[in-house]
Formats: structure tokens, C-alpha cells, sequence
């Protein structure tokens, strides 16, 4: 899970210098469903829990089964989908997902780190300086 999120993360991080490209895909604003221009903890927990299924649920239904989240069998992503699972019916949905990464170190990390006026949320401005700051110049 800590990579699936890390994958996240850097497809947020990634929105961000798109604004700065002439990329089509405006991943920022599809992070934004509401559109005030800053995400909430909950809108990039949200937005890496969607990344996460599209990339986990493949076959689309809506759940990641412990076959589709830890095809290894590692003791770590079976621990993680355990806690992740909280009504323990052997699968993550998406609102589970959602609420494991609003908890996640690495949604509470990036929300720290990226938030520079310590505001609460992640603005198009602080979610583009963090990305340079972490990868530099993207091109
Ligand atoms: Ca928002
Ligand atoms: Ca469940
Ligand atoms: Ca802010």
C-alpha cells in the first residue's frame, strides 16, 4: 500500500507540473472535484485512492481483493490490507481505500510538507513548488 500510495502521491505531484506544460490532462483540477483551486486532505486521499483502484481493480468491480492488492503474498501489504478492510468482508472498497489514505503517513506527509502557509490546503501554487522542490524541473 505505502507503494501504491508513493505511486499516488507522485500522480498528484505530477498534476501539478502539468499545469506548467501544455499537457491536456489537468490532473490538479481532477483531484478538485469541487473546484476552489486547493485540495483538502480528503480530495488527494480521495484522488490516490481512485489512481490506486484504477491501477489494483482489475477487473473493475469495485473492490481490490487480497489477490489483486498483494499477488507477492508479503506479510506487509497483507497487514496493511487487513487494516484497511475494516468491515472485513475480504475486499477494499473504494471508501475504504479512501478513509486508509486520509490516515496514511504519506497523505499526512504531503499535506504538511506542500501546505507552505499552513492553511489546510494544498493550493496549485504550493502543490507545483513541492513537486520542484522533490523532483526538480520536471522536463
Ligand atoms: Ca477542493
Ligand atoms: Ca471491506
Ligand atoms: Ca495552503
Amino acid at each position: 500500500m505505502k507503494r501504491i500510495l508513493s505511486l499516488g502521491i507522485l500522480v498528484v505531484l505530477t498534476s501539478a507540473c502539468s499545469t506548467m506544460t501544455t499537457q491536456p490532462r489537468d490532473r490538479f483540477a481532477e483531484a478538485d472535484p469541487d473546484h476552489d483551486g486547493t485540495l483538502t486532505q480528503k480530495e488527494v486521499a480521495t484522488y490516490l485512492a481512485s489512481t490506486m483502484f484504477d491501477h489494483i481493480d482489475r477487473n473493475h468491480d469495485g473492490k481490490v481483493t487480497m489477490e489483486e492488492w498483494n499477488p507477492s503474498n508479503n506479510a506487509h501489504d497483507k497487514k496493511v490490507f487487513l487494516t484497511a478492510d475494516t468491515d472485513h468482508d475480504g475486499s477494499v472498497d473504494l471508501k475504504e481505500a479512501i478513509a486508509y489514505a486520509e490516515k496514511s503517513g504519506q497523505v499526512k506527509k504531503f499535506m504538511k510538507e506542500a501546505d507552505k502557509d499552513h492553511d489546510g490546503t494544498v493550493s496549485r501554487a504550493e502543490a507545483a513548488a513541492y513537486y520542484g522542490s522533490k523532483e526538480g524541473d520536471p522536463r
